[in-house]
């Protein structure tokens, strides 16, 4: 083994011997010789924070990817200590630390080794900015992947991939440019049928490095700051994804009308054009809640303001775009403009909060408005400040949601494209340079948005987007996956990016539907349509320099087809709905890679193309051109095929026939899928009944549904209803069972239950073990029964 005096010659420093030990009841501190502190906490039994002060000085602990409300608190810490080691021990995991490196090994009860330091931690004193590079390398394990980082253009698994973390405008990106637009140094790492997660909460630049380097090394480093991060323990990845997200938070559950379809341009402008898109929707009957005014609305561009020319009366655009059932959506951008007469500018200018240059004058950046300062959103008053500025926006005028871009920030004509590195910012009273700011600009820009737009529609509930991000963000905002372009190749990345952006603990996320740059064809977009039907934000946007991208722009063929799913996802919405109150409540991703649903499975690993909806939907774009159908990975386990009911069995790939009007689609066996009527919008309806999708299986399954009032929030005061059901098939029985719970009304009183592959014929049905009439709840053609809401238990038997 090298010796850390042997490495020291490469200008790294390395813990020596340990000289002092100490325990304050959850955390640890190891003080090596050299002045290096490990400071270990047990925050809960599978998850533990490490952090390293080197000169025996940790820095403030402050972090704004932490959620203030996270859940601490463990069954069990016991520590041991033999000649050569320390040994703490929680419910879940082992930690040992070597006493003459300081080198971890983290394994679970019965002693596999889950994570364990190569070198450990070392670092490099910084003598051009003060401080050190921090880093730490570990052993890759045998047959480890690694997944989540945020927004990464590449393959899901980035085993052999070297990553860099730094928020980034990228317009056009390509599959494997680095880094984009989102910063969320966090992976889940799987071996041995293990997984577990690690959060590197550094803001600065961060790099990862999964086996490319050095096929053995996993490493990570950081331009500054500590040495400081969160180890999750599974052993499932989805419980790595919730430890995660209890530690950076989740958002709060946003109202229904959200998670419909969105229409968007850059840009719908003058009124009349706006007022026209809406018009087609509803001429055509394509569902959609929401239409987006990008930055053109603005006068000059200056955010809070209005061009009159173009939008006369936005007040009443936006009422009457309302009732037709409509959302409207504003962009604001971080940019101010220079310029003594506009309102924004002179407050900023008055009150000192425009971001200053290391030497004392304002920083200065060229975005659409021409030259601008920043907002430092570091300064918790400077987010007051903003939080108030949508008062006018969203009372008076009457906007629904806002739309954050350019937030990097994004700075034109410069090669670094973002602010000047010795940008000063308050941190929230630690005081610093862009380097360790840069990351989180973003985040708190849409966090002071966040607030105001919160404020502003209570009682409604509040829904912002963002482009730029770091861990943490999706406490306040959805987001996109920025200026992606309109080719199959970026179908493929839009597809990844949800699907890694999920298991980041980032699930409210689409891609710009169709693409960005450039014209789609006809075909493209149906099939970009199809997968962002599935994706928690579903949104068509482009740059709007090309051809029009709306779904009748392509030929009656084509607006057919994106109806069609459109309208299947508008029947979904209280499947996805049930899936956010639990990502919201829990973190659990809305959208699984099939590796998270099976990890046992190793044929999953490497897969990309296909995830799991919720928990019973499987789902596989079509990503090229000309295509009948694809292969793809059946995960394993029965599955339904969505379109015509024949069940295949799983384990295996398999040809799946999918003509442009349909895509790859299955049901897990055993699912009951609630759905709605098709709306035009949300609460176009009142629901009348719910369907209830059962998919019949020999043993047992569980579904939830969960549905409240779509929006406000009685629900967290019990105003919610939650259906858990139990199906429990036999040869010639069914057996469902209901269980609820919460004080919500819904408005519909029966379900309408359409029964899939029922191996037996139905001649007695039983609700609450009373045989009923079969004329009158059972429809032979349909295979349907109309039952009551209230039952607690429904029995289908052949005799
Ligand atoms: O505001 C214009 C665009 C917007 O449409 C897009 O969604 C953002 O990602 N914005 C970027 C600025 C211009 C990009 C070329």
């Amino acid at each position: 083994m090298i010796t850390n005096t042997e490495l020291e010659y490469k200008g790294n420093l390395y813990p020596n011997q340990i000289v002092d030990y100490i325990r304050d009841k959850d955390k640890f501190y190891f003080t090596t010789d050299n002045g290096v502190i490990l400071e270990v906490t047990v925050i809960q039994d599978r998850t533990i924070r490490f952090r390293y002060a080197t000169e025996n000085n940790f820095q403030p602990d402050f972090s704004y990817a932490i959620d203030p409300d996270a859940k601490r608190g463990y069954n069990h810490i016991q520590v041991l200590e033999t000649e050569t080691e320390y040994i703490i021990e929680t419910a879940k995991l082992q930690i040992l630390v070597d006493k003459k490196t300081l080198r971890k090994q983290i394994s679970d009860l019965n002693g596999t080794i889950i994570n364990e330091d190569e070198l450990g931690f070392h670092w490099e004193e910084n003598y051009e900015y003060g401080g050190n590079t921090v880093k730490m390398s570990k052993m890759t394990q045998a047959t480890e992947s690694f997944y989540g980082m945020g927004d990464k253009a590449s393959h899901s698994n980035l085993k052999g991939k070297r990553v860099n973390n730094w928020v980034m405008d990228q317009y056009a990106f390509g599959k494997d440019q680095d880094p984009l637009y989102k910063a969320i140094p966090f992976y889940v790492g799987l071996h041995s049928g293990q997984a577990y997660g690690i959060f590197f909460d550094n803001s600065f630049r961060t790099q990862f490095d999964f086996a490319h380097e050095r096929r053995n090394t996993t490493s990570f480093w950081a331009d500054g700051g500590e040495m400081n991060y969160y180890f999750f323990y599974g052993p499932e990845m989805f419980k790595v994804v919730r430890a995660y997200s209890n530690i950076t938070g989740v958002p709060e559950l946003p109202p229904l009308w959200a998670l419909g379809y969105h229409q968007s341009k850059w840009s719908y402008f003058p009124e009349s054009n706006v007022k026209d898109i809406a018009k087609q929707f509803r001429d055509l009957k394509i569902p959609c809640d929401a239409i987006y005014l990008d930055i053109d609305y603005m006068d000059g561009f200056r955010c809070f303001t209005w061009d009159k020319n173009k939008f006369p009366d936005p007040k009443k655009m936006i009422k009457d775009l309302k009732k037709d059932g409509f959302k409207t959506v504003a962009m604001i951008d971080p940019g101010i403009k220079i310029d003594k007469d506009y309102w924004v500018y002179q407050e900023a200018m008055e009150n000192d909060y425009f971001c200053k240059r290391a030497d004392g004058p304002y920083m200065k950046g060229k975005v659409w408005p021409g030259e601008c300062h920043f907002p430092d959103f570091t300064n918790p008053e400077v987010r007051e400040w903003w939080a108030e500025l949508y008062k006018e926006l969203m009372t008076e005028i009457g906007v629904h949601a806002v739309w954050n871009d350019m937030n990097e920030p994004a700075v034109m004509e410069v090669p670094t494209k973002t602010a000047p590195l010795d940008t000063r910012h308050d941190y929230d009273g630690h005081p610093c340079s862009h380097r360790k700011a840069h990351n989180i600009y973003g985040m708190q820009m849409v966090r002071a948005t966040y607030n105001g737009v919160k404020k502003y529609v209570y009682p409604k509930r509040p829904m912002v987007i963002t482009r730029a991000a770091f861990a943490g963000t999706q406490r306040f905002s959805s987001t996109w996956t920025g200026d992606n372009v309109a080719t199959w190749e970026h179908l493929w990345i839009a597809n990844v990016q949800v699907q890694r952006m999920c298991m980041s603990g980032y699930s409210f996320v689409g891609s710009d539907i169709g693409g960005f740059a450039e014209q789609p064809s006809g075909e493209l977009f149906a099939r970009w349509v199809q997968l962002g039907v599935f994706h928690p934000f579903c949104r068509v946007h482009s740059s709007g320099d090309h051809g029009d991208q709306e779904p009748w722009s392509f030929g009656t063929e084509i607006t057919n087809i994106v109806r069609k799913f459109i309208e299947l996802r508008y029947q979904l919405l209280p499947y996805l709905y049930t899936m956010f109150w639990r990502y919201s409540k829990e973190g659990k991703p809305i959208i699984q890679p099939i590796v998270c649903f099976d990890q046992e499975d190793m044929q999953t690993h490497f897969r990309t193309d296909e995830f799991i909806f919720g928990e019973q939907i499987l789902v596989c774009p079509v990503q090229e051109p000309n295509a009948q159908g694809r292969r793809m990975y059946i995960p394993r386990g029965n599955w339904y095929n969505y379109w015509n009911d024949e069940i295949v069995e799983g384990g295996k790939e398999k040809w799946v026939a999918a003509e442009l009007d349909s895509m790859p689609l299955f049901v897990k066996e055993g699912a009951i899928v609630p759905k709605y009527p098709v709306q035009q919008y949300v609460g176009e309806l009142e629901i009348e009944q719910l369907v209830l999708e059962v998919y019949f299986k020999i043993g047992d399954e569980t579904s939830t549904i969960y549905e409240d009032a779509n929006d406000g929030y009685d629900y967290e005061n019990g105003k919610y209803s939650l259906r858990n059901f139990k199906l429990l098939g036999k040869d010639k029985e069914l057996t469902i069972q209901q269980f609820k719970d919460g004080g919500f009304v819904t408005s519909y009183e029966t379900f309408k239950i359409i029964l899939h592959g029922l191996p037996f014929e139905v001649k007695c049905i039983e609700v609450d073990n009373e045989e009923v009439d079969l004329e009158e709840v059972w429809s032979a053609e349909e295979g349907s029964i109309q039952v009551s809401k209230e039952f607690t238990q429904l029995r289908i038997t052949e005799s």
